[in-house]
């Protein structure tokens, strides 16, 4: 699972990519441009690291997301680029940065600042984009229909006329009302405005603190389905990093600062690829394990390891909080609270998995 990083140029992606990932990649106008990057950030979960106290393990595996920076085509006339949309096509979701910092060394490509304007203009690219796949298809569709009635290509047509309609009214197929059945059938293209979408606005650092979505402008756009809108300063964040973590936690309280924008950032990576975790627990190692939402317990198992998989006689469950409050595996027997599952289960966020099985 992946979440592709685009924005214009010089918003702060490969700034947040590093922040994010711990990687080290050369940022503003030194950035090389055209090249993309590719990271992995640690999913920062209390629940683990309570687990983790109680049994002290030798290893403590959080989840984790994976990030692709996707810079713009290089421009032989130094301008902007066009967007690497062959490798965003690729990703699970997307990743917008938006900037809304003042940089006189780094100029905004438009000359003026405004996140609304840039969510507009990367959005009308996808639009574009969409819209040129469905009406070529379309196109295709009619002849073949000519040729034969097939009661699969009138559906996909059907589904396509919707999608069409959605997106020369300027709205994203995320927003078109697609059900799981139109949705599995416009899978193969892959089409960038239904791919969930995350819009991070890059705020100056005289701004820290405020919310920027209170503006009249974007009541609309936050509306929106699968899409999902937060702030941060890159700069801030970098000092942060930089800074010992009791230092840093006076920082943020002098600010008035509740969280991290990071977590923040990779929480809701995290929800919008729709993956949650379940855990394992031990002497040796506690771990989170991402799984999408709707796994079953044999699915689970098989994240782990396909012998578990193979092998699955039963999953002993209990909730995280309910293990904390009990201490050990044997205490939640005792008390009724570990239950044994079976392979269709669906494993729910927070569940702890013993997994019994036999090859
Ligand atoms: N003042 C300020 N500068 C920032 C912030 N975030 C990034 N920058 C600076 O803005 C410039 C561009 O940042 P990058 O991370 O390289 O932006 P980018 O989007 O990856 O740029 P391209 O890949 O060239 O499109 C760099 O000089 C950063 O140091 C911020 O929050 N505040
Ligand atoms: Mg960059």
């Amino acid at each position: 699972m992946e979440i592709g990083i685009v924005g214009r140029a010089l918003s702060g992606k490969t700034t947040l990519f590093n922040l994010l990932t711990g990687n080290s990649e050369k940022t503003g106008l030194a950035g090389g441009r055209g090249t993309s990057h590719t990271g992995i950030a640690r999913v920062p979960d209390d629940r683990l690291v309570k687990l983790a106290e109680l049994f002290h393990p030798k290893k403590t595996t959080p989840a984790t997301v994976q990030y692709v920076d996707v810079p713009a085509l290089p421009d032989a006339h130094g301008h902007e680029g066009a967007m690497n949309l062959a490798q965003l096509r690729t990703m699970d979701a997307l990743m917008v940065v938006l900037r809304a910092f003042e940089n006189a060394e780094a100029p905004h490509p438009a000359g003026s600042i405004d996140p609304v304007r840039d969510l507009v203009h990367v959005e009308e690219e996808f639009l574009l984009q969409d819209q040129m796949v469905v009406e070529r298809r379309l196109e295709r569709l009619e002849k073949d229909l000519k040729k034969r009635r097939a009661p699969e290509l009138e559906a996909e047509k059907e589904v396509l006329e919707r999608c069409l309609a959605s997106l020369e009214e300027g709205r994203p197929l995320r927003d078109a009302g697609l059900d799981e059945a139109a949705r599995k059938l416009l899978r193969g293209f892959t089409f960038l405005s239904l791919k969930p979408l995350l819009a991070v606005v890059n705020l100056d650092e005289s701004r820290v603190g405020e919310d920027p979505f209170s503006e009249p402008r974007w009541a609309d756009l936050v509306k929106r389905p699968q899409t999902a809108y937060t702030s941060v300063c890159a700069t801030l964040e970098g000092e942060l990093a930089e800074m010992d973590p009791a230092d840093a936690a006076e920082l943020m309280e002098e600010m008035g600062l509740a969280d991290r924008a990071l977590d923040r950032i990779i929480h809701a990576s995290y929800e919008l690829l729709g993956l949650i975790s379940f855990f394992t627990v031990g002497e040796d190692e506690c771990r989170a394990w991402p799984i999408r939402r709707g796994t079953t317990a044999l699915e689970a198992a098989g994240v782990i390891h396909t012998d578990i998989q193979r092998g699955f006689i039963r999953a002993e469950t209990v909730r995280w909080d309910e293990l904390l409050d009990a201490g050990s595996m044997a205490f939640c027997r005792q008390r009724g609270t570990l239950r044994l599952e079976g392979k269709t289960y669906i494993a729910q966020d927070g569940d702890v998995m013993h997994f019994r099985f036999n090859i």
